[in-house]
């Protein structure tokens, strides 16, 4: 989609600091850290947000939330713990008009969340 950031960013037209990629989505860190560890997974299709999904998404997220699992085992984060999150819309904080699930990792995290 023109004028969406992580579309280019997944269309590699902007660059980030890439953790996974493959044909589906991309994993890459967070420009604006909120923990030790802080990255976005984003489907690399245009999905505008959580709010757009149906049920033929079903497959991608069984496979983002998959991939996530893997790396946070991989950055030694999957027995300490993590969090995983997805912001929708103004009062849900989404900031960027592309689906994106941020993890969290390497610090005790509050709840409720600010
Ligand atoms: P949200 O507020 O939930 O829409 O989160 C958007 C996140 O995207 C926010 O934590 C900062 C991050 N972000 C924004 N622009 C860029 C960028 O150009 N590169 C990277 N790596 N992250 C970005």
């Amino acid at each position: 989609m023109e004028d969406c950031l992580f579309c280019k960013i997944a269309a590699g037209e902007i660059p980030s600091n890439k953790l996974f990629e493959d044909d589906k989505l991309l994993a890459f860190y967070d420009i604006d850290p909120q923990a030790p560890v802080h990255f976005l997974v984003i489907p690399k299709q245009h999905i505008a947000s959580a709010a757009a999904l149906t049920e033929d998404d079903a497959a991608l997220l069984g496979h983002i939330y998959a991939v996530i699992a893997q790396l946070c085992k991989k950055l030694g984060v999957d027995e300490s713990g993590y969090r995983v999150v997805t912001n929708v819309g103004a009062d849900g904080g989404q900031s960027v008009k592309h689906l994106h699930f941020h993890v969290l990792a390497k610090r005790s995290l509050a709840w409720p969340p600010g």
